[in-house]
C-alpha cells in the first residue's frame, strides 16, 4: 500500500522534510497523489506537517496497531517478525489458526483493534472495547510434546506480567495458569491452542488479550484495564512492542531449555503459591495449598491429606 511506503519514507528520514516532489519520484505518482495520500494519512490520525518549501514532516503517530507502526524498529529475532493487522476481525485466534495451517512461519502475529468473537476458554466469550485493548494471536511452533503446552501459557503470562511492570510500574501477578491481575482483578487473559497429534505439535496459538485503556463500564465486574489503575492513558503501541520483545527474550531463554530460569521469574510474580485455592475443573474441583508451578507448567497442590496433587489445567479461587 502506497500509505505505508510513504510512512517509511518519513521513518527512515527521522525528523527531516521530505519534498512533495522527492515523494511522487520515489513512489511513481503524481504531486497531487500524494497530497491525496497525506491528506488520508492525518485523517488516520498522523500528523504531517507542511510547509511550501520544504515539503512535509511526520511529526507524531496516532495509537493505532498497525503493522506498520508495530514493525518499525522492533528488533526481534522470531515474535512478530511478521505481522497481519485488522481493524475489525472475528477472533484473533481464528485468523492465525487458520494461517498456521496453510503453513505460516513461527512468530508471525495477528493483530486486530476489535474483535466480534473474542473468545476464552471453554467457549467462554472475552470482551474486546474497540481501539482500547490489546487482542492479538501468535503462532509457535515449539519442539515440545502436547502434554507440555501448559509451559507455552507460563511464558506468555510472564511476558504480560513483565511487561506490565515495566512500563507502568503497576503490581502485576500471574494467577495461574493464565489471568494477569492487577489489585486481584483480570486484566489481561490468554488462550493457548495447539493442533497436533498424540506425541507431535504441529503448531500452537497463544492468544493474549489485555485491557489497556478501557474504561470499568465497558468491562467485566471483575476486571481492570491498565488506565483505571494507572489514572491515564497508556500508549498501546508502546505497551505491544514491548510484550513483543519480552515474548522474544523468553521464548528464546525457553528454546535454550532454561527454564529454570525462566520458573523463577514467574514464582515471585505468582498470585497464588502459598495460598489456600480451589481449582474448578470438569465439573469438579479439589483444594489445597498452591506449592509449587512445576517445569510442565502445572500446578502442584497439597491437600489437606498431606498428599501432592498436580493440576494441568482449571480456574483457580484463591480461597484466602
Ligand atoms: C481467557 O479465558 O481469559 C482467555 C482470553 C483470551 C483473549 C484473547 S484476545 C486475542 C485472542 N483472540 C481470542 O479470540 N481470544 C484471545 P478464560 O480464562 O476462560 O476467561 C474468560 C472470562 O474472562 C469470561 O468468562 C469473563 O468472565 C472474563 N472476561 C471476558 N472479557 C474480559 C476482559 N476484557 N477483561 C477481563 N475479563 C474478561
Amino acid at each position: 500500500m502506497l500509505d505505508d511506503k510513504i510512512l517509511h519514507f518519513f521513518k527512515k528520514r527521522g525528523s527531516s522534510y521530505v519534498s512533495g516532489e522527492e515523494l511522487s519520484e520515489a513512489f511513481g505518482v503524481s504531486r497531487t497523489a500524494v497530497w491525496k495520500h497525506i491528506e488520508k494519512l492525518r485523517d488516520e490520525g498522523y500528523e504531517i506537517a507542511a510547509s511550501p518549501h520544504l515539503g512535509y514532516k511526520l511529526m507524531s503517530v496516532p495509537d493505532r496497531l498497525t503493522s506498520v507502526e508495530l514493525g518499525w524498529q522492533l528488533n526481534t529475532e522470531v515474535i512478530g517478525k511478521r505481522i497481519y493487522s485488522y481493524k475489525e476481525i472475528g477472533s484473533t485466534n481464528d485468523v492465525a489458526y487458520s494461517l498456521a495451517t496453510q503453513g505460516e512461519k513461527e512468530g508471525s502475529i495477528v493483530i486486530a483493534e476489535y474483535q466480534t468473537k473474542g473468545r476464552g476458554r471453554l467457549g467462554r466469550k472475552w470482551i474486546s472495547p474497540r481501539a482500547k485493548g490489546v487482542y492479538f494471536s501468535v503462532i509457535l511452533r515449539p519442539d515440545i510434546l502436547p502434554k507440555d503446552i501448559s509451559v507455552i501459557t507460563l511464558i506468555s503470562s510472564l511476558s504480560v506480567a513483565k511487561t506490565i511492570r515495566d512500563l507502568t510500574n503497576l503490581a502485576a501477578f500471574i494467577k495461574w495458569p493464565n489471568d494477569v491481575l492487577i489489585n486481584k482483578q483480570k486484566v489481561c487473559g490468554i488462550l493457548t491452542e495447539l493442533n497436533g497429534e498424540t506425541d507431535k505439535i504441529n503448531f500452537v496459538i497463544v492468544g493474549i488479550g489485555i485491557n489497556v485503556n478501557a474504561k470499568k463500564e465497558l468491562l467485566p465486574k471483575e476486571a481492570t484495564s491498565l488506565s483505571v489503575e494507572k489514572e491515564r492513558l497508556i500508549s498501546r503501541l508502546e505497551f505491544v512492542k514491548m510484550l513483543l520483545r519480552n515474548l522474544d527474550v523468553y521464548y528464546k531463554i525457553f528454546n535454550k531449555g532454561k527454564i529454570d530460569q525462566i520458573l523463577k521469574e514467574y514464582k515471585r510474580l505468582s498470585a497464588i503459591l502459598d495460598r489456600r485455592v480451589r481449582v474448578n475443573y470438569h465439573n469438579s474441583s479439589v483444594s489445597g495449598h498452591a506449592i509449587d508451578v512445576d517445569k510442565e507448567g502445572a500446578l502442584i497442590l497439597r491437600l489437606d491429606s498431606g498428599f501432592h496433587e498436580r493440576v494441568l489445567a482449571g480456574d483457580v479461587v484463591l480461597l484466602r
